[in-house]
C-alpha cells in the first residue's frame, strides 16, 4: 500500500507554509548577505539589510538573479558554503561556451532527494518499486536526481541511464521495472520500440512514469500511457534551483505541486518584472530557502507558466504550476539537452566561420533532430564535395564536444540565409509542441 505523501508538510495549511517560508527566507537572505560578495554588493546598492526581510511579503523588495550572474561568477563565485562542505557539483548549459555550475552540501542533497522522492511517491511509488532511471547520469541532474529520490523512498533503483533501446526493453522485462524515469520523448520512443519489437504489455511490469526535463503535451501523455500501459506524470526542475523535483505531478495530473517548504515561487511579467496575481501567465521565478551551497534569490527561470492554489483532490496544499508553456528567452530543449543559439554561434566563430546560421529542429520517429545550416564565406576555398564534407564534420565535432549534442551540419551558399533587420531569426522549430 503506497503512502499518500512522503512528508506531512505537503498537505500543511497555507498559513503554516507561509510561516515556514518567511522564517527560512530571512535566514537565507542573511546567509547570502554574509557569504556571497555578489549579493552583499547588490543589496548594499539597493539599501537592503538582511533585517529588512522578515516575511514572504518582503520578497518583491529583493533583486532578481539571472543565469548571466552565474556565468559572471563562474564557476563557484556565488557559493555560500565553504568548498569543503560542498559534496557534489552538477552543471547545465550556459548561454555561450561556459556551463552553469551548481553545487550541493550534504543537506542540499538530502533536500533534493526528498523532492525527487516526493515526486516518485506522488506517482504511486514506494519501497516495493523498481525505479528504472533512463535519464542521463553525469553533470546533468536528471539521472542522479531521480536515483537519489528512489533511494529516499527505499525503492530498488535500476540506473539504466540513456541509450541502447533494446537493452532498456530487456531490462523492463527481466528486472521487472515498475516506474520509468526519462524524458517524455524518450518514453515515447521506448513505447514505440516495445510495440515494434512485439513485446506485449503483459510481459512488462511498468505502472508509472516520471517524465520531465523538456516540454510535453497532454496528447503526448496519452500516447505514452497507451504505448507503455502506465500513468505518466510530469516532473519539473532546473539545475540552478536543485534539479528534478522542484515540482511534481500527483494523481490529478493537472499541474505540478511546487515544494514550497524549500522554494518560494512567483510569477512575474518578463518585460517589467512586476509580480502577477495567481492565475496569470508569466515567467516563473524561484527563491531557494534552505539551500546552503548555492542559495538563489528570485532566480529568473525564463519558463512561462501560471500558478494555482485551487484545492487539489490529492490533498496536497502546495501551489501548483501548470505545464511549462514556453520560454521568455531563446533556449531550445533538444533531446532533453538545453541549447542556446548563442552557443552554436560561439563554436562557429571559434572555427573562423561567419555568424550566419540557422538551427532547424524537427521530430522524426519521436526523436528530436537538429540540423545546423551554416553559410560558407565568399572567400572560402571550398570547391570539392570532399572539402565540404570535411568542413561539415569539423563543425559537427566541435558542436558535439561543446554542446554535448549531435547535429547534422549543412554548409549552404554565401548570402542564402535570410538577413534580418530586427532580431535575427536563428531557429526553425518544426516540432508541434
Ligand atoms: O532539466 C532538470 C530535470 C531533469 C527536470 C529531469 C526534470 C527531469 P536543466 O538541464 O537545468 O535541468 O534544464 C532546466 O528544462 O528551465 C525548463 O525549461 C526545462 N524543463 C525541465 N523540466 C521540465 C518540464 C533539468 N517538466 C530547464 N516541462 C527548465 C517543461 C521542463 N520543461
Amino acid at each position: 500500500m503506497s503512502k499518500p505523501y512522503l512528508s506531512p508538510m505537503e498537505a500543511a495549511p497555507l498559513h503554516e507554509i507561509r510561516a515556514l517560508q518567511s522564517y527560512r527566507l530571512s535566514r537565507t537572505v542573511r546567509r547570502v548577505y554574509e557569504n556571497v560578495p555578489f549579493y552583499r554588493k547588490k543589496f548594499d546598492e539597493l539599501g537592503i539589510k538582511p533585517d529588512d526581510i522578515k516575511s514572504v511579503d518582503d520578497l518583491p523588495k529583493l533583486p532578481f538573479t539571472y543565469k548571466q550572474d552565474l556565468r559572471d561568477n563562474y564557476p563557484y563565485g556565488l557559493f555560500a558554503a565553504p568548498m569543503d562542505e560542498v559534496v557534489r557539483i552538477h552543471a547545465s548549459s550556459g548561454t555561450t561556451g561556459k556551463q552553469t555550475v551548481v553545487g550541493y552540501t550534504q543537506n542540499d542533497l538530502d533536500m533534493w532527494a526528498e523532492c525527487a522522492g516526493r515526486a516518485l511517491t506522488a506517482a504511486g511509488g514506494d519501497s516495493s518499486d523498481f525505479v528504472h532511471v533512463s535519464y542521463g547520469y553525469g553533470l546533468f541532474t536528471g539521472g542522479l536526481g531521480l536515483h537519489d529520490g528512489a533511494g529516499r523512498i527505499g525503492a530498488s533503483v535500476i540506473p539504466a541511464s540513456t541509450g541502447n533501446t533494446r537493452r532498456q526493453l530487456q531490462i523492463f522485462k527481466d528486472f521487472h521495472s515498475t516506474i520509468l524515469c526519462c524524458t517524455p520523448s524518450y518514453a515515447l520512443f521506448l513505447g514505440e520500440a516495445r510495440r515494434d519489437a512485439g513485446i506485449p504489455l503483459s510481459e512488462i511490469s511498468l505502472k508509472a512514469g516520471v517524465f520531465g526535463a523538456e516540454p510535453w503535451t497532454d496528447e503526448m501523455r496519452r500516447k505514452i500511457e497507451e504505448l507503455l500501459g502506465i500513468r505518466a506524470y510530469d516532473i519539473y526542475g532546473l539545475s540552478e534551483i536543485t534539479g528534478p523535483g522542484v515540482a511534481y505531478e500527483c494523481s490529478e495530473q493537472t499541474g505540478m505541486h511546487i515544494n514550497e517548504d524549500f522554494f518560494i515561487a512567483e510569477i512575474i511579467d518578463p518585460e517589467t518584472g512586476e509580480v502577477l496575481p495567481e492565475g496569470e501567465k508569466g515567467e516563473l521565478v524561484f527563491t531557494t530557502i534552505t539551500k546552503e551551497a548555492l542559495p538563489l534569490i528570485r532566480y529568473r527561470t525564463r519558463d512561462i507558466t501560471m500558478l494555482t492554489r485551487e484545492p487539489c483532490s490529492c490533498g496536497r496544499s502546495f501551489v501548483k504550476m501548470k505545464k511549462v508553456m514556453g520560454r521568455s528567452d531563446d533556449m531550445l530543449i533538444i533531446r532533453g539537452i538545453n541549447v542556446f543559439p548563442s552557443q552554436v554561434e560561439a563554436v562557429l566563430l571559434e572555427l573562423g566561420m561567419q555568424p550566419h546560421y540557422m538551427l532547424v529542429v524537427d521530430r522524426v520517429n519521436n526523436l528530436d533532430t537538429l540540423e545546423i545550416q551554416v553559410e560558407m564565406d565568399e572567400g572560402m576555398q571550398i570547391d570539392a564535395v570532399r572539402m565540404i564534407e570535411q568542413k561539415e564534420n569539423q563543425i559537427a565535432k566541435a558542436v558535439e564536444s561543446t554542446l554535448n549534442i549531435t547535429a547534422k551540419i549543412r554548409l549552404v551558399s554565401p548570402k542564402t540565409i535570410e538577413r534580418s533587420e530586427g532580431k535575427a531569426k536563428r531557429v526553425i522549430d518544426k516540432r508541434s509542441l
